[in-house]
């Protein structure tokens, strides 16, 4: 597929994927998720490592588009919630790590596109929100699952209610990002996190990734019986019998992801 909206470069294992729409600083319209949909859904073994971040030095995405938002009736405004929802479940599904470098605005659908990615790190002039009520809408691309879950009900209610919009250093203060650099800084902090997990081994991170997923929503008991197992498929791997003699014979491991 040619993608109109989505500039991306692969780089040893890391692929760097930019939302490009600058007219409407990167907001995501209908034809942008079908697009992320594709590219997600056709990503190949060669990454092991996605970066998600926007075009241009302004914003990552600055939300839905609110223009294309504005004709839809009730079943058609279900269908838009229901595509972005989907392609941010793939994303977060996805067998590789996936980060968000937010360089800029990250509201709405924005905010919601990096809490589908599983570390986000931010620039010093990002700024984040959930102001969909003061258009009349919720977040609608599963902000209100996935907010709470990552900074708690309380301030994620606080954040929903008033629609308001929290630097990036407030944003690390309640979580919902790890680290903040300067603008210059944000995209070779995310390659130089990215070449950490390149080192490591490829299976035990994807195991790793559905232990913390699928774990979450489970109770107790069922968390650790799922960890047990994931934890026993390792052993079944060249990667575990390679990692264990590199260190008991104090030389670097090298993996193949077998
Ligand atoms: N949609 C469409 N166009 C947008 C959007 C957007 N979300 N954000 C910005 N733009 C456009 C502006 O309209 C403007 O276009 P033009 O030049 O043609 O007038 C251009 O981008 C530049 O924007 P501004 O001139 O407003 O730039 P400022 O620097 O003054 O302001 C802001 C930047 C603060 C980001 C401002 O543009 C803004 O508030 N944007 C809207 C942010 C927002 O409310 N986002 C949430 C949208 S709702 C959402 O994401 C819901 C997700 C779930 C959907 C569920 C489906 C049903």
């Amino acid at each position: 597929m040619e993608y109109q909206f989505l500039k991306f470069e692969h780089n040893e294992g890391i692929t760097v994927l930019k939302i490009s729409a600058p007219k409407s600083l990167n907001a995501l319209n209908s034809t942008i998720l079908k697009e992320l949909d594709d590219f997600v859904g056709h990503l190949d073994a060669q990454t092991r490592v996605l970066i998600i971040t926007g075009d241009g030095e302004k914003s990552f995405v600055a939300g839905a588009d609110i223009s294309e938002m504005a004709l839809l009736n009730e079943p058609q405004g279900q269908e838009f919630g229901r595509l972005g929802a989907q392609v941010f479940r793939r994303i977060e599904l996805l067998p590789i790590p996936v980060i968000a470098a937010v360089n800029g605005f990250a509201l709405g659908g924005g905010c919601e596109l990096a809490m589908a990615c599983d570390i986000r790190i931010a620039s010093s002039k990002a700024k984040f929100g959930q102001p969909e009520v003061g258009l009349g809408i919720i977040p609608g691309f599963s902000g209100t699952y996935r907010l709470p879950k990552l900074i708690g009900q309380g301030y994620a209610k606080e954040m929903i209610y008033t629609g308001k919009v929290i630097r990036a250093d407030e944003a690390l203060r309640i979580g919902l990002v790890n680290a903040v650099y300067e603008p210059e800084e944000l995209m070779g902090k995310a390659m130089e996190m990215a070449a950490m997990m390149l080192k490591n081994a490829a299976i035990a991170i994807r195991l790793a990734k559905q232990s913390i997923n699928e774990g979450y929503d489970l109770d107790a008991d069922d968390a650790i019986a799922l960890e047990n197992k994931l934890f026993g498929q390792c052993f079944a791997t060249k990667d575990q019998k390679e990692g264990m003699d590199a260190f008991l014979n104090k030389r670097p491991a090298a993996f193949t992801g077998e």
